[in-house]
């Protein structure tokens, strides 16, 4: 089996207090299904993948930094937060598919998580011809903005199809494009019903509220749902106003979080991301 392995580091300014570590992959490894936790997965032996079937890698990374944040109380808490960008190559090295940015891990937490997993999925929307391929993922630390890579030689045949872990993706939807990517707790469908914002990632490294101007009426309950990898908040007022907040403020909102607010009283109401102070929305009350 062919197994190459390779860090590189996209910063080397020490922007953290916990940078004794290098971050890197303290290991990684191909898994047979959606790894349980840290140091929960079932390894797969090998790097021989049918055609369609899905790439699943299970990553320890360390020497990732935290982040701070405050919760609505004004507690400290720790985030965590990771992207991945790969690329899908021949042995010769010209690309045949890749994507950048993709939101892998975004964790709060009252602790400095010592050990956390990452787990990046490759799908084969369209299965590959059989033959060999390179997967070069970077990982990025959102905190520290440092980046280790792994590689992963793989085949494709069918002649090793692993009973075990193939099949599951067969009723994926053919697609022209070679390779999508998923990660986990992405797949909320699009809410369109009436007083409903969603949040979202524009693709452009951006944020933001969909729609981010709604028109209800007094009396009106808006819920927000958060349907993107990333944190985010709903908050009164914008970034530089004193009042941020008093109206209403959700706290931080991981992924699939609701929060609703009722507004009694006709008005314009500005609200903003914490996180994200260009990520802004309005509701118009009349
Ligand atoms: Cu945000």
């Amino acid at each position: 089996m062919l197994y190459h392995q390779q860090y590189s580091f996209g910063q080397t300014s020490e922007t953290s207090s916990t940078s004794e570590q290098i971050f890197r992959s303290g290991f990684d490894t191909f898994v047979t299904s959606e790894p349980k936790g840290y140091g929960m997965y079932e390894k797969r032996e090998s790097n021989v993948f049918a055609p369609g079937e899905t790439f699943l890698l299970y990553v320890e990374p360390v020497g990732y930094s935290y982040g701070n944040v405050t919760d609505e109380n004004g507690d400290q808490l720790y985030t965590m937060n990771f992207t991945v960008d790969f690329t899908i190559s021949n042995p010769n090295g010209t690309i045949l598919a890749g994507q950048e940015d993709l939101p892998l891990s975004n964790l709060v937490s009252h602790h400095q998580n010592k050990e956390l997993m990452l787990q990046m999925t490759i799908d084969q929307t369209s299965p590959f011809p059989p033959g060999d391929y390179v997967l070069k993922y970077t990982f990025t630390d959102e905190n520290s903005g440092r980046s280790f890579d792994i590689r992963k030689d793989v085949t494709v045949n069918y002649e090793e199809e692993d009973s075990s872990s193939s099949g599951e993706n067969n009723d994926r939807q053919a697609s022209s494009e070679t390779a999508t990517t998923s990660t986990p707790n992405n797949t909320l469908g699009n809410s369109a019903s009436a007083n409903k914002v969603s949040m979202v990632s524009t693709g452009d490294e951006g944020y933001a509220y969909q729609p981010d101007t709604i028109k209800v009426k007094a009396g009106d309950t808006v819920t927000w749902t958060n349907t993107d990898d990333a944190l985010h908040t709903v908050t009164s007022g914008s970034g530089t106003d004193e009042n941020m907040g008093a109206e209403f403020d959700s706290g931080m909102m991981a992924t699939r979080k609701t929060f609703e607010h009722t507004f009694a009283a006709a008005g314009e109401y500005s609200y903003f991301c914490v996180i994200h102070p260009d990520m802004v929305g309005k509701v118009v009350v009349s």
